[in-house]
């Protein structure tokens, strides 16, 4: 049976997609609205790229390259080999596929509308019934210094480099002047419940976060605010969270996961992997938060939306 809340979910790539899948098992399309960090964007060989955007798109379309967890499955990759055969250094996987879909936005940016409007022409497009919006119009930026190489655009140190340079720092140009957009908004102040992905919660999460007013509308909510952690057992479920934690000078722990979230939550739900972890802020519990299989996404929402309707 559906539960009947209206819940946004704020999520970066290829976790936070898991769990917005698994929600978007249980809940009403009406009733779910994915808030996806953009901060990742890129601009390449004059397009734009919103790999979050897109793999939230193509997971809750059942498009995604599974293998991988972004891009589009079954894809050739015909327009890379002859940018490589014209000497080009296309680091970046975009397969032929997936280039439809930037030329699209290329073509409605070109034409004035906004990343909203776009994300829901895409979504349509894809007969996506839930809501998914970028968390803002304007663009920001990751930018991640390293040891090695100075400061890197994001997409370098994670794509070209493979996030193996050591982070010393980061910062999110632009979101101190990006806003949230009036959907963003709309869908805060609606929400009977906010909920916070399994992502990376300084690449993913931290830019969301950063944008200018969004932290004051997520502490203003009155209603359970949950996050779920993407570090279990000291290792990150995928992606360079506790190796990045480390480098930061952080514990990688579902402990210090919960701290960074501080105020902005109530409640956490961490790995039974975890259970001797120590929490002081927040209400807790321990769930399987793996979510290999459809089934254990739809599971491991189910699980996080009973354990908040059990607060009442
Ligand atoms: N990730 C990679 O590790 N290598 C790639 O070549 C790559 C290409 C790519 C193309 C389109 C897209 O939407 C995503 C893509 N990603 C690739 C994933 C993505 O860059 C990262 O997973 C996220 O930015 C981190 O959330």
């Amino acid at each position: 049976m559906a539960i009947d809340k209206k819940v946004v979910v704020f999520v970066g790539g290829v976790g936070g997609a898991k769990l917005a899948l698994g929600l978007q098992h249980v809940l009403l399309p009406q009733n779910l609205t994915v808030v996806v960090n953009i901060a990742d964007d890129f601009f390449h060989y004059g397009l734009r790229i919103c790999p979050d955007i897109d793999t939230v798109l193509y997971t809750l379309s059942g498009r995604v390259d599974t293998s991988n967890g972004w891009g589009v499955a079954n894809d050739s990759t015909i327009m890379l080999e002859t940018l490589r055969g014209l000497g080009a250094d296309a680091w970046f996987r975009l397969g032929d596929k997936d280039l439809a879909t930037h030329l699209l936005r290329l073509n409605w940016l070109t034409q004035g509308k906004t990343l909203t409007q776009i994300v829901q022409h895409l979504a349509q497009a894809m007969s996506i019934g839930v809501t998914v919006l970028p968390m803002s119009n304007q663009f920001v930026e990751t930018k991640v210094q390293t040891k090695e190489h100075g400061e890197l655009d994001f997409q370098e140190y994670f794509v070209r480099y493979r996030w193996q340079p050591t982070v010393t720092g980061l910062r999110y140009e632009n979101a101190e002047i990006a806003t949230p957009t009036p959907e963003v908004t709309h869908a805060i102040a609606e929400a009977d419940i906010l909920l916070f992905a399994p992502s990376n919660p300084w690449l993913s999460i931290a830019p969301i976060l950063a944008v200018n007013g969004m932290r004051q509308l997520i502490l203003a909510k009155d209603t359970p605010k949950v996050a779920i952690s993407p570090i279990v057992d000291g290792k990150a479920i995928k992606g360079p969270a506790a190796k990045l934690a480390h480098e930061l000078g952080y514990e990688a722990s579902p402990t210090h996961v919960a701290q960074f979230y501080g105020k902005i939550i109530n409640g956490f739900v961490y790995d039974t992997q975890d259970s001797g972890a120590m929490f002081d802020q927040h209400r807790h519990i321990a769930l399987d938060t793996m979510m290999h299989t459809d089934a254990d996404k739809a599971r491991l929402a189910t699980q996080t939306l009973e354990w908040i309707a059990s607060w009442s």
